[in-house]
């Protein structure tokens, strides 16, 4: 709300300037003192955080999420949710669900900016079309916490003040050296990719597929196509590689979720998933760790969507003014088959 106030204000004070060419009228002062008390009202009628209402200095935090397309994305969601919950003296979490679509995120960052939140985070769907809408979030004053995916550089990394994410071009890289290590070096391979134009899928595909085209010669790529980072498109694609292809001998998948529908498309085929066809998926979601231990998948690189204490932490940093790293890193494992145990399954935390 304060914040809402001061950028009316200051957009009337701009207004009344940009008016009157810089020079002031006895008209154009009335004018702007209209306008002012106009954006007063109108701040007025913009929604108050709770924070504000109770008069507590709490760290107020937007947050737009993507959507609900994976386990992974439910698991982040549930932490963050959890997290917020647990510190209810400290925090006030205002919370969106994009259902995918990029609009929707939009609309909720300039809900969250009306509201005058402390510090917007979201996950960006896609790596472009954010310009605008961070623009107004810095003029607005409002620090913006990007976790899980990146944006386009060619937009300027001063769109947002940091990025809480794991390395998704080293993820790709394991996941190739792991498919070489089960093929013996020698193989044709499918590549289930993730969301279209999101970083997580180019980063995993530039990792993956560079590290094939200069590490192994004798390993091809037959063919790649997006399964949008869910199960049941995952499937679908596999479906359709099995229909074309009846030499596949492993597929990469941009996430567990995708491999874990690849895994019923290959049994409806008649073979054997993680024998006949070797599967290697990201994210660590424990039906991947099952698929694992029952030797239906070989390997998933981990990626860990439990951030809500980096998140929050970085936050209250960023709300009293301190500053943090640009990219924050996630530590992640490799886990292939020699190392997943019920023990390790039984310990997963999502
Ligand atoms: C990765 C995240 C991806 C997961 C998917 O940081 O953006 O989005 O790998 C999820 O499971 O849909």
């Amino acid at each position: 709300m304060k914040k809402t106030l001061a950028m009316l204000t200051g957009l009337a004070m701009a207004f009344s300037l940009t008016a009157c060419g810089g020079s002031t009228t006895a008209a154009t002062t009335a004018a702007a003192a209209e306008t002012t008390a106009a954006a007063q009202t109108e701040a007025e009628k913009a929604p108050e955080t709770e924070a504000e209402k109770s008069g507590n200095d709490k760290l107020v935090v937007g947050f737009a999420q993507i959507g609900q397309e994976s386990g992974w994305r439910d698991a982040e969601t549930n932490d963050v949710q959890w997290y917020a919950a647990r510190n209810t003296d400290t925090i006030e979490l205002t919370f969106a669900d994009a259902q995918q679509k990029q609009e929707n995120q939009i609309k909720a960052i300039r809900n969250f900016i009306e509201m005058g939140v402390d510090v917007i985070v979201f996950p960006p769907v896609v790596e472009t079309g954010w310009e605008a809408v961070l623009t107004e979030c810095q003029e607005a004053g409002i620090p913006v916490i990007l976790v899980d995916r990146g944006i386009d550089a060619s937009a300027g990394d001063d769109l947002y003040t940091t990025m809480i994410a794991s390395d998704h071009v080293w993820a790709g890289e394991q996941a190739a050296i792991v498919m070489n290590d089960l093929l013996g070096g020698k193989g044709k391979v499918v590549e289930l990719e993730g969301t279209v134009g999101a970083s997580a899928a180019v980063q995993r595909k530039k990792g993956f597929d560079e590290y094939i085209a200069a590490n192994c010669p004798d390993i091809e790529i037959l063919d790649s196509q997006t399964g949008d980072f869910t199960r049941s498109m995952g499937k679908e694609v596999m479906e359709s590689f099995l229909k074309t292809y009846d030499d596949i001998d492993a597929v990469f998948c941009h996430n567990d979720d995708m491999a874990l529908g690849a895994i019923e498309a290959i049994k409806e085929a008649g073979k054997k998933p993680g024998e006949d066809i070797k599967i290697i998926g990201v994210d660590g979601v424990k039906g991947a760790f099952e698929a694992i231990l029952a030797g239906e998948m070989n390997c998933t690189v981990e990626c860990t969507p439990i951030l809500a204490e980096q998140i929050f932490e970085t936050a209250a940093k960023l709300k009293n003014g301190e500053t943090v790293d640009k990219w924050i890193m996630s530590a992640d494992g490799v886990y292939t088959s020699d190392k997943v145990t019920q023990e390790v399954v039984d310990g997963r935390q999502y």
